[in-house]
């Protein structure tokens, strides 16, 4: 479950966070493919809970009542066209698998769900499914409440109630069945893999019992004895027992101190510099690169959930995004993960969002709205599609060039001005200081004209940004102004010149 189903060349994931697998298939086919994206994550699939206090959260979807296939973003016909056309050109779907638990225990009774699906959460019915009440680990937790209340107890983390979600007994037969039936599903279908949410929060041994009951890969679109890729979340800053490590065996783990890491180094937040960088990766204490999912925010420490902090950077701050996207791609350390987002109505009071609840752009009736391409390649009607933005697009594209290229050539000036490169594949320069980079630096790549893909790029053989000389002898002059619009340049072979 390691290896990284991805179209040879391609190395980096986008999640459309709460997109419709309508708009999914179109981005695939118009974008996604002609600019070298490996894959989408996409939002849980599964049916789930409709709630309406909040008006329907983006986090009803982590609340399953059953696994039939539909839900805001669309139905299981949609979603299948969409990973065939995906597939057909080379872009594969990860699905977002939610199976620590249902919804929660105070969800209620009757049909308010996705496709109409009768639950019943205080009988812990689920009879879509169908799970039951010897289903749940309710006997298994120790704790008053039912609830995990405990981080420092891995009993209760696993066994209780994860914020009052219906924890499913991963250790029966019958639930590891229903769940690998979910997965092979979709696998059946097409998808390349899984995002496992709340990972953390099952036992190791029992996530290993199910995906090991999982298909290879649609031989459709994969050579035949491909396994799903897994990349598993578990949220793991230090300072409680369970950590990472315990899940590397079975497939990729979720770094998430890589992106509170980054965005304190690039706010300068207790006086770190982006020169502090140089050892970035295991030597500076991360996960191993080839178990490492790396992302600068994910969908919930983007508002505030899940964890990071406040360094956590998001398209709310585009400038020093871009730099941290940037910085993320160019470096060869683990898989990455770029988020795509959907703008809310952001009111933070006393340090907490308000509005952390609110869902994706959507009509009066609750259903998602569209995602509207505008003239300029952007995206409207309140879809940020930061995927799109030139410079992270154009960052993607530098990692394909550079794929496998040892990082080297690394320059600091002892404060935040950095640059290295990738073999003589392509070279970055990032300028956070407060005063001018103005310096000749050696690049590893062959002498010529080289068009920077950050502040342009090459169209038609020509440049439609700064234009950087490398000379005989490996070296180019660089000059970043910090009031430039974007405080870096990146070169690469293919925008030469
Ligand atoms: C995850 N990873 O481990 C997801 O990335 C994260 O988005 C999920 O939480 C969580 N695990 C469970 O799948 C999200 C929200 C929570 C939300 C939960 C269930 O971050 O805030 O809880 O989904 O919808 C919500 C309310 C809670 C309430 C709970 C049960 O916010 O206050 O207790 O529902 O009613
Ligand atoms: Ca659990």
């Amino acid at each position: 479950q390691h290896h990284r189903q991805m179209k040879r060349g391609r190395t980096t994931i986008v999640h459309l966070f709460e997109w419709r697998w309508v708009d999914v298939a179109q981005e695939c086919e118009r974008y996604l493919a002609p600019n070298g994206y490996g894959g989408v994550q996409i939002s849980p699939p599964s049916e789930n809970i409709v709630v309406t206090k909040p008006w329907r959260p983006w986090w009803e979807r982590y609340q399953p009542v059953s696994y039939n296939l539909c839900s805001r973003s669309g139905t299981e016909q949609e979603l299948r066209d969409m990973i065939a056309r995906c597939n057909a050109v080379g872009v594969y779907i990860y699905v977002d698998a939610v199976i620590n638990h249902m919804c929660s225990s105070g969800g209620g009774e009757g049909r308010h769900s996705t496709c109409g699906s009768y639950f019943n959460a205080a009988k812990e019915e689920f009879p879509s499914v169908p799970f039951s009440v010897l289903d749940f680990n309710d006997r298994k937790c120790k704790t008053r409440s039912g609830n995990i209340e405990n981080y420092q107890d891995i009993y209760q983390v696993r066994d209780c109630r994860l914020v009052g979600l219906l924890d499913l007994a991963h250790r029966r037969e019958h639930v590891r069945e229903k769940v690998a039936e979910y997965m092979n599903a979709l696998i059946d279908m097409g998808v390349a893999g899984f995002r496992v949410d709340a990972c953390k929060h099952m036992w190791p041994e029992d996530l290993h019992a199910i995906y090991s009951r999982l298909h290879h890969l649609n031989t459709t679109w994969f050579p035949a004895g491909s396994k799903p890729f897994i990349y598993q979340e578990v949220i793991d800053l230090g300072g409680e027992p369970i950590k990472a490590c315990e899940y590397y065996k079975m497939g990729h783990v979720t770094e998430f101190k890589y992106g509170a890491r980054l965005g304190t180094a690039v706010r300068k937040w207790n006086g770190e510099k982006l020169s502090y960088l140089k050892n970035w990766g295991e030597g500076s204490g991360l996960m191993p690169s080839e178990k490492a999912l790396v992302f600068v925010d994910n969908h919930d420490n983007q508002r505030g959930h899940g964890a990071g902090g406040t360094s956590i950077l998001t398209f709310w701050e585009p400038r020093l995004y871009t730099l941290a996207v940037g910085f993320m791609l160019a470096h060869p350390y683990g898989m990455t993960r770029v988020m795509s987002s959907y703008r809310w109505t952001r009111q933070i009071i006393d340090g907490k969002d308000q509005n952390d609840w609110m869902g994706p752009p959507s009509f009066p009736d609750g259903s998602t709205k569209p995602v509207h391409v505008t003239p300029d390649g952007g995206c409207g009607d309140g879809w940020v599609c930061e995927h799109r933005w030139h410079q992270i697009r154009n960052m993607v594209i530098f990692r394909n060039v550079v794929n496998g290229q040892p990082l080297c050539n690394w320059w600091d000036n002892g404060s935040n001005q950095i640059a290295f490169g990738r073999g003589n594949h392509g070279f970055v320069v990032m300028n956070n200081d407060d005063w001018t980079l103005d310096e000749t630096l050696n690049t590893g790549l062959a002498s010529g004209t080289y068009c920077d893909v950050i502040s342009g790029q090459k169209e038609g053989g020509r440049c439609t940004g700064k234009q950087v000389t490398v000379g005989g002898d490996g070296k180019a002059h660089f000059r970043i102004s910090c009031s430039d619009p974007d405080p870096f340049v990146a070169i690469h072979m293919n925008s030469k010149l």
